[in-house]
């Protein structure tokens, strides 16, 4: 019998992060595929949809109107899941049934007066106010006493349930750390109190080295698929500097977020020359007044896009009854992403 080899040998990998494993399966990516093929919506907008509830000057579906915005435009989401006034209070019935009332604030964050643009085609200059804005609302809703934690995320494309093509994201921001930025919270601390060290500062620094997993860095942030990742091209964007949050980028780690950001989802795009959906987000600490050194600012991207611009991954049969699984090895899908052109496929000939 040959030497385990993890580029070639089923295998489990663990995700510090989370506290998780998944299977690694590398020889099944090379299994025939007759499965579904899907055709790829045409993405062809126009600069300005009279219908769109995102778009400057429309009227939404609540009856407000938007401001004639020129670059960025926040506003608390219509429908919103999370609501300010919500009596305090709980109901339990032993320990099997327990429930917790939440108060929350939903805002949905217009990137662009644009409606035919996505973040890898905007201006670097353009993507560093979304950042700004993120920032601003990041401080004044963590400022509130009952908002103890704030999540920055978008949804990209309509198979993400994205419900408006217009480029935008949102933010929940509510009373608990619900529980994926909780168990990043315990898992960051425990091994911060372990090593005096960021656990994603150590993860960097074997990366740079090793160099097999990095999509793309600048003199701030880098770009990598996770050792650990699920989705087929799932990456992260980690911060070089150990910082907990985004209030505490510096000018130029802002125009370095917003220039890796259109980087990287511009080789997304590229990949299979499609607008590429994903549900990215940021995580950083909880706004609930207490001390988080532990915690290390990352962006995740979790696309669901598989071999082509029509064959996604679904999360089925032994992933949903047993544990996470993927074909392609995070080594080989950060290999594919690293030698695309940073060159929108819309804009070379
Ligand atoms: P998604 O595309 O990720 O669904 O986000 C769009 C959000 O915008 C969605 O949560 C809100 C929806 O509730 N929205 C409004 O608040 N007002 C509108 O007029 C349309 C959409």
């Amino acid at each position: 019998m040959s030497q385990f080899d993890f580029t070639e040998h089923p295998h489990r990998r663990y995700n510090p992060l989370n506290d998780t494993w998944l299977l690694v399966s590398p020889h099944r990516s090379k299994r025939p595929w007759q499965g579904q093929v899907e055709k790829s919506a045409p993405d062809q907008r126009p600069k300005y949809d009279p219908k769109c509830f995102l778009c400057p000057g429309n009227t939404r579906a609540s009856g407000d109107v938007n401001p004639q915005y020129e670059g960025t435009y926040a506003f608390t989401n219509d429908f919103s899941a999370l609501l300010e006034d919500v009596p305090e209070g709980s109901f339990e019935n032993g320990d099997l049934f327990k429930a917790e009332g939440q108060k929350g604030i939903c805002r949905v964050i217009c990137f662009s007066p644009g409606h035919d643009l996505t973040i890898p085609e905007m201006e670097t200059g353009d993507i560093r106010k979304v950042i700004d804005l993120w920032v601003k609302e990041y401080s004044e809703l963590g400022s509130k006493d009952f908002i103890n934690y704030v999540q920055i995320f978008e949804n990209k494309g309509s198979i993400m349930g994205c419900s408006n093509p217009h480029p935008h994201g949102q933010i929940w921001s509510q009373s608990i750390v619900p529980q994926e930025p909780a168990g990043k919270t315990k898992n960051q601390r425990k091994y911060f109190e372990n090593h005096g060290t960021s656990l994603l500062s150590d993860y960097l620094e074997i990366e740079l080295k090793e160099k097999t997993r990095i999509v793309v860095e600048n003199g701030h942030f880098v770009a990598v698929v996770p050792f650990w990742a699920v989705w087929p091209f799932e990456t992260m964007i980690i911060s070089k500097r150990h910082i907990q949050n985004i209030t505490q980028l510096s000018d130029s780690e802002k125009d370095a977020f917003a220039d890796i950001y259109k980087r990287l989802t511009t080789k997304y795009d590229n990949l299979f020359e499609v607008s590429f959906p994903y549900s990215a987000g940021i995580h950083q600490s909880p706004t609930d007044g207490q001390h988080h050194e532990s915690w290390h600012l990352h962006m995740s991207f979790y696309p669901p896009l598989l071999r082509s611009a029509t064959v996604k991954k679904f999360m089925v049969g032994y992933e949903m009854l047993a544990e996470p699984q993927r074909d392609i090895t995070p080594e080989f899908s950060a290999h594919r992403l690293r030698e695309l052109t940073e060159v929108h496929y819309k804009k070379s000939d």
